[in-house]
């Protein structure tokens, strides 16, 4: 090297070194509102739960219990097992058990000091059997989270109609929330078929769903009692219905939706609860309802329809694999305990995921991108494959593609890729595309709209060692926070 050559090159060095030292740190991308709250954030990362549907009905074989069901129909026998309920969700992975503590006929599950309608009437345990306890305490001491379901149509009540029905409905959340908490999710139902047996009128009743109630009282009731409690209902306000009760949230599935869009009680409801709204202004994420069997209560008839492993595993995929949470119910028998028909679809269901998902060829492999956010590494590509669900990858404001090249070392099988935004920061992906090298060149195995928390898509099964995601438009910079290849 020339002695010129050199002291250029010296100078250049050192003028790096200098600008390197200097890096000024690069600002963290805005919120792109709305973004959850805290609440919602912990919810999302719970996934999946179980329902529970037990009353009289399982003892009647109906759906929808007229109300004028004796008490003393509830009747399970001694073999009757939380602790069986609570160990296979566990088993299933499952992370909380929201009960059915009262379903449309009003029986209570609970001995509720404002009715006779409840298991203190029933022969069970001589009425002094307590459901709700005993369910809570087990979900209390497994780890699981506990949910409520109190349907506010009462078909048994006499006031069903009247404002004192309104407070009847209050006292008996007090009751249950002072009582048998942590409760993480409040399931408010919106069924209301009208007829019933209401004390003895044996009539039809129509009441408006939107100011019959009066939520809001309710809501902030329960919210001061519970501060971290998500509500669930058709409409919100914590969390949104799917719109179907058949496992499926939209491919495109916003979390944002306009609240005013949801109360305003629109013909039509069921499709935009399906897919959110783009550019909705409010945080209402979807839960995805649906039972193991064709009824959401234990009907013997129905032993041979439990689903199968492999359709929950479908299941599985369009609600938790499009970034909604799956709540799965599974009716106990007239035993008292899970069918062993459930039981083993439920395991067979928890095999098929723990297989799908077993190793992440992803998992601290090296990922390039065409840009990064301030070219910091604080927001390089390396973030989506790093295990740490808090950092990740960003590009500049002004720039929404960009484009992740994840290298797997070596030709590997590919089945599933899963996708992960750092929704804190809001959601923000519109479109994408996945290619996997082969041959000596790219080729497209699948495209999707939304991201959001998680999403997985499944492929063509395919030899490949490198796999190329293109996020094509985003709302804003987008933030990937994890990719997994499996
Ligand atoms: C519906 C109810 O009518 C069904 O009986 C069931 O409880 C389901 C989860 O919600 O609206």
């Amino acid at each position: 090297m020339k002695k010129q050559n050199l002291l250029i090159y010296l100078l250049l060095i050192t003028f790096q070194t200098f600008a390197i030292s200097k890096e000024q740190p690069v600002k963290p991308p805005s919120p792109f509102y709305p973004v959850p709250t805290d609440r919602q954030l912990a919810w999302h990362e719970m996934e999946q739960y179980a329902f529970i549907h037990f009353t009289t009905n399982t003892f009647t074989g109906k759906e929808w219990g007229y109300g004028d069901e004796s008490p003393e129909v509830f009747n399970p026998s001694p073999q009757m097992d939380v602790s069986q309920w609570a160990k296979t969700v566990k088993a299933a992975g499952l992370k909380a058990i929201v009960l059915t503590c009262k379903h449309h006929d009003g029986f209570c599950l609970w001995p509720s000091q404002y009715t006779e309608h409840s298991v203190k009437n029933s022969k069970w345990k001589n009425g002094q059997g307590n459901v709700v306890k005993e369910v809570s305490e087990a979900c209390h001491k497994s780890g699981l989270k506990f949910g409520v379901y109190l349907s506010p149509w009462d078909r048994n009540r006499s006031n069903y109609g009247s404002p004192s029905y309104v407070e009847y409905y209050r006292n008996q959340l007090r009751e249950l929330f002072s009582t048998y908490g942590p409760v993480f999710e409040m399931w408010f139902d919106g069924a209301n078929g009208g007829d019933g047996y209401y004390g003895g009128a044996r009539e039809k009743r129509k009441i408006s769903g939107a100011s019959y109630y009066d939520w809001p009282t309710t809501l902030n009731m329960v919210r001061k009692m519970e501060p971290n409690v998500i509500f669930f209902s058709d409409a919100g306000p914590d969390i949104r219905w799917c719109g179907n009760e058949s496992g499926y949230i939209g491919e495109t599935n916003w979390n944002t939706i306009n609240a005013d869009t949801l109360f305003a009680g629109k013909s039509g409801i069921e499709k935009i609860l399906n897919s959110g709204e783009e550019n909705g202004k409010n945080w209402i994420p979807a839960e995805v309802d649906v039972s193991i069997r064709p009824g959401w209560f234990y009907h013997a008839e129905e032993d041979a329809k439990v689903k199968t492993p492999e359709k929950l595993f479908d299941i599985y995929l369009s609600s938790v694999g499009r970034g909604a949470n799956l709540i799965l119910n599974i009716p106990p028998d007239r035993r008292g305990l899970f069918h062993e028909n459930d039981v083993k679809a439920l395991l067979g269901w928890k095999k098929m995921i723990d297989e799908a998902f077993k190793k992440n060829l992803a998992l601290h492999s090296v990922v390039q991108s065409d840009t990064y956010r301030g070219d910091s590494k604080k927001y390089a590509a390396s973030n989506v494959t790093d295990g740490n669900k808090e950092t990740y990858w960003a590009t500049n404001d002004d720039i929404t593609s960009g484009t992740l090249e994840i290298d797997l070392g070596a030709k590997k099988k590919v089945k599933y890729i899963l996708l992960q935004e750092y929704i804190k920061l809001g959601q923000r992906v519109k479109n994408f595309t996945v290619s996997v090298r082969k041959n000596n060149r790219w080729e497209e195995v699948a495209k999707g709209s939304t991201i959001g928390y998680k999403r997985i898509l499944k492929i063509e099964p395919v030899e490949t060692n490198k796999v190329k995601i293109e996020i094509t438009s985003s709302k804003a910079s987008p933030l990937i926070s994890n990719i997994g290849i499996y």
